[in-house]
């Protein structure tokens, strides 16, 4: 028997720090689905047992489908995604089952090269760069002084901003070329990394955030000018605005 989605739920933790929430929070905004939300404390004393009825990694964000069978009565199952880039593949996923096309187009490029391209991007973003991870740990909020003594000096993190910026242009001109090449990938061309704003830029937004935020010098014109947009998109303001409502303070990722 088949189901149905009825109600999504999205449960995410600390919107000022944590990165991987946004990126599945803006994977469902691209989806364009209602979703109810659900944020968790970190530093709840009782995060863990929280945590545990929810995700089976007891790490976020977590996404929860209810389901209804064919005669539309709630199935009573849930169903649970975990992992952002799962919650993104979902996202895309149920938008070409539902025949949902412009938010199938919305999430990730029509063009199938564009699109792998996106993936590589994302799947590299989501399990790379380390030394960005570890010594500008995400934060929506507070903006620092660039410190190269800290640890900009002896660390790789130079090098993998240039990967990333590499990353960036290369996503771009792939998408500039098959625009001419292929009227199927001609998507309105708004700056983004592949014309509008999708799953590829989502996942890069608490970069972008880390580059501003620990006053990261970076001179690159292109650059300067996709971050620009990237923290002007409409969910990336909304998100913003959940960090700077967030007022929960995680010692540990505030006074480094
Ligand atoms: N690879 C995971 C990472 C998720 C993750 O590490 N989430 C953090 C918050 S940003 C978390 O839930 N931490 C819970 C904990 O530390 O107990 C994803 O992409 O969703």
């Amino acid at each position: 028997m088949s189901s149905k989605v009825s109600q999504v739920k999205f449960t995410g933790v600390n919107p000022r720090y944590s990165s991987w929430s946004c990126r599945g929070w803006f994977a469902l905004k691209l989806l364009g689905v209602d979703f109810e939300e659900d944020t968790l404390n970190l530093i709840d004393p009782d995060f863990s047992s929280k945590a545990e009825k929810i995700s089976p990694s007891k790490l976020f964000p977590c996404v929860t489908l209810t389901t209804t069978d064919e005669s539309g009565k709630d199935t009573g199952k849930s169903h649970n995604i975990w992992d952002s880039f799962a919650i993104a593949e979902w996202a895309y996923e149920y938008a070409t089952e539902t025949g949902n096309t412009a938010a199938k187009n919305a999430l990730y490029p029509s063009d199938w090269e564009c699109r792998a391209l996106a993936r590589s991007a994302i799947a590299e973003m989501h399990s790379g760069f380390p030394a960005i991870r570890t010594h500008c740990s995400s934060n929506f909020v507070t903006k620092r002084p660039f410190t190269p003594e800290k640890w900009w000096d002896n660390t790789n993190v130079e090098k993998e901003l240039t990967r990333i910026i590499s990353l960036w242009k290369s996503c771009r001109e792939k998408y500039v070329e098959r625009k001419s090449d292929s009227s199927d990938a001609a998507s309105e061309d708004q700056g983004f990394l592949f014309g509008t704003f999708g799953l590829v830029d989502a996942f890069f937004v608490p970069v972008v955030y880390r580059i501003k935020h620990y006053s990261l010098p970076v001179k690159d014109e292109f650059a300067l000018e996709y971050m620009n947009k990237v923290m002007n998109h409409k969910y990336v303001l909304e998100w913003q605005d959940k960090a700077n409502k967030d007022t929960i303070i995680l010692p540990h990722y505030e006074y480094i």
